[in-house]
């Protein structure tokens, strides 16, 4: 039976090659090939058409207002444009209001890929029952007169909540492993011919960044101090001691600021669902400085991500052309010039506020050594 069978493939083979030769038209066998064509990295790519399951339970999920439509579209054309055209990856728009039907009409318009629009739920998005509103009210007021960014947002400050603790647990991402996060009006400018979240899966890489900078120390003056208090008393949380050189200059005593900037951030879902993380959440949030001060997601974040995560675990995208404003990462080997349009010279990477990137690439391997500051 099977040599029958190997015997009639290898006569149908030999049948072929021999035409081929005949007609010298290569083309004759395209069609043959053509459903086992594969990508570089070796995945066939009928995974990579739109409406399919894909090789990594991936989605883009962007946090985004009615009213940022246009620049929704802006970022979506470049994104579809420089990768998703050719990897078809789903999204999930998410929004604290119902998305308008011309919001979901034009979006859907722009992608050939799965889409999906969710409302966040009301307890995600609205103060915990033990903030105290006067009091955070009578803050806000305090920060505007230091000139605070955004000093009088409550919306600014439930998003930034939002993005610390429960954009991970929407039920729309429930069958979801990695998440791209994008925002309205950014900017891609180079072409990305390979699977992001497929070098993250097979990489074990938790936490994709592009630019990392110095937060604003007036949004987060008690942030550095409930974290510290948050790790004595869970010591497990930290896996990581050499995280603490990348976020503090004097031995773990006081916060540099560095954080990944998190407009940006290809990640591993299950490293914010994981009961570390939660607990470290539940922490800061019990604290209050979500709404008392300014907390953004992106220290909530980093501080998290340098300290649980090794170092190789977490991924620099330096190819990545990027731009949020004022803000910019952009490739800096002459073979990227052939798929950019940005400029290497303007990268944040060169400036002393976004030096927090270098400063990461630079820390040891495998140091287990505890600072002096850190008890
Ligand atoms: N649905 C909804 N999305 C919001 C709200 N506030 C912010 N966002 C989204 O959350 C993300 C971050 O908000 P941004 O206003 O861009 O904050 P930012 O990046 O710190 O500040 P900018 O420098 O102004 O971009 C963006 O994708 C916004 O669209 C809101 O009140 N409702
Ligand atoms: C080559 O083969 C393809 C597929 O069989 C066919 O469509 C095409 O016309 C052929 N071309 C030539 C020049 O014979
Ligand atoms: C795409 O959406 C359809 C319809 O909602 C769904 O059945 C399918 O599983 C989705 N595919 C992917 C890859 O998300
Ligand atoms: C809430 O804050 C206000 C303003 O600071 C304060 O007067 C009030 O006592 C606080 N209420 C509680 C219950 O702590
Ligand atoms: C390990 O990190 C500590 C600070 O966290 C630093 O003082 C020490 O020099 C590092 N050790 C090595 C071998 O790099
Ligand atoms: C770090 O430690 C891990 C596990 O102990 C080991 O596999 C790896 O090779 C080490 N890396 C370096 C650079 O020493
Ligand atoms: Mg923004």
């Amino acid at each position: 039976m099977t040599f029958k069978f190997a015997a009639l493939n290898l006569f149908i083979g030999l049948l072929l090659a021999l035409l081929m030769r005949r007609s010298g038209n290569t083309s004759a066998l395209a069609p043959a090939l053509a459903h086992r064509a594969v990508t570089a990295d070796g995945i066939d790519t009928d995974m990579y058409l739109p409406h399919v399951a894909k090789p990594v339970r991936a989605a883009f999920v962007v946090l985004v207002r009615n009213s940022e439509l246009v620049g929704m579209k802006k970022a979506m054309r470049q994104i579809e444009d420089r990768f998703n055209g050719k990897f078809n990856y789903p999204y999930v728009f998410l929004n604290d209001v119902p998305f308008t039907d011309e919001f979901k009409a034009e979006t859907t318009a722009m992608t050939k890929a799965n889409i999906t629009f969710g409302e966040v739920p009301q307890e995600h998005w609205s103060y915990p029952e033990w903030i105290n509103q006067t009091y955070a009210g009578e803050c806000r007021q305090q920060m505007q007169e230091q000139g605070v960014f955004y000093a009088l947002s409550e919306s600014y400050r439930h998003m930034c909540r939002f993005n610390s603790g429960f954009f991970f647990r929407h039920p729309l991402l429930d069958d979801i492993d990695y998440y791209w996060r994008i925002e309205p009006d950014v900017e891609y400018s180079c072409d990305i011919d390979y699977d992001p979240f497929l070098l993250m899966q097979r990489k074990g890489i938790k936490y994709g960044y592009t630019i990392a900078l110095h937060e604003y120390p007036e949004t987060i003056p008690t942030l550095w101090d409930t974290a510290k208090a948050f790790v004595k008393s869970n010591p497990g949380f930290v896996r990581h001691l050499a995280g603490y050189s990348w976020l503090s200059n004097d031995g773990g005593e006081t916060y540099n600021g560095c954080h990944f900037w998190s407009n940006f951030e290809i990640g591993s879902l299950a490293f914010f669902r994981s009961p570390e993380y939660l607990a470290y959440f539940d922490y800061l949030d019990r604290a209050g400085g979500f709404f008392y001060e300014r907390w953004g997601d992106a220290p909530v974040h980093a501080i998290a991500a340098a300290l649980m995560l090794q170092k190789e675990e977490v991924h620099w995208f330096e190819d990545i052309g990027y731009y949020h404003n004022p803000w910019s990462n952009c490739p800096l080997s002459p073979e990227s010039r052939l798929r950019c349009h940005c400029d290497p010279a303007k990268s944040a990477v060169h400036h002393y506020w976004a030096s927090c990137t270098q400063k990461w690439l630079a820390l040891p391997d495998n140091n287990t050594t505890l600072p002096a500051g850190v008890e």
